[in-house]
């Protein structure tokens, strides 16, 4: 089995199903295929049948779309418990994991991934305020229900959604609560989370459309090192 995917430090959808492949122990190979330089969406065209990454390689089979390969390695390895065990529990973390998905709009377009970065009073919080608000209600409600550390007690599919969202907290210093911070640091804690960094953290590519000193215009693009 092979997952295409993005540059470490800045593609989100690539992280999470990663995370899933790693941290639950499945036999993987991974191989970048880069969101900036000559060619690259030419690349991603000849390589991905959306255009994008993440895609899951297995077999003759290539599956886009991050909640579907979620979906085909639990089914393919039902033991190693992805989803949580508890129905209640299962359909809850589908929902949260189809609201990350379909939502969180603005931490997303205000608060691009960069994992190498540190970047604190560079987001407009009033821009993002309806989003952390509703982060701190979910994820409050899911961890007073299940003690945490994570979502559901023990890692799972859900996390692994919000992984990236957790990242733009404190790449930003967003202001959340020591609940919320909690949990972002039990996803950094976590081993498979650490050794994707470790990865991110040793590529020299940059993307300057997710570099939010060029998207806000206090430096040209190409001219970041
Ligand atoms: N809905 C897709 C989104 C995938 C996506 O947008 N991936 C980004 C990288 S994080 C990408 O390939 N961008 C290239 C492009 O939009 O041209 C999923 O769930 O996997």
């Amino acid at each position: 089995m092979k997952l295409l995917i993005g540059n470490r430090n800045y593609s989100t959808w690539s992280l999470r199903p990663w995370l899933v492949l790693r941290h639950f122990d499945i036999p993987f190979e991974d191989e970048v295929l880069q969101l900036s330089g000559p060619r690259w969406r030419e690349v991603l065209a000849e390589r991905s049948p959306t255009a994008k990454v993440p895609v899951l390689l297995d077999g003759d089979l290539a599956i886009p779309e991050t909640i579907a390969i979620i979906e085909y390695l639990a089914e393919r390895f039902p033991d190693r418990g992805i989803w949580p065990q508890d129905m209640t529990d299962r359909a809850l973390a589908r929902a949260a994991a189809a609201e990350m998905h379909g939502g969180f709009a603005a931490l997303r377009s205000h608060a691009p991934m960069n994992l190498r970065a540190a970047h604190p009073g560079k987001v407009d919080v009033e821009a993002v305020r309806k989003d952390l608000q509703r982060i701190e209600h979910l994820w409050g409600g899911l961890l007073a229900r299940s003690g945490g550390p994570f979502l559901f007690g023990k890692f799972s599919a859900a996390d692994a959604m919000f992984a990236p969202l957790a990242t733009r907290l404190r790449t930003y210093a967003l202001p959340v609560s020591d609940v919320a911070s909690a949990y972002v640091e039990a996803i950094y804690s976590l081993p498979a989370f650490q050794h994707w960094l470790g990865l991110a953290l040793r590529e020299p590519w940059i993307v300057d459309d997710d570099e939010i000193d060029v998207i806000q215009g206090r430096v040209a693009p190409g001219t970041l090192a």
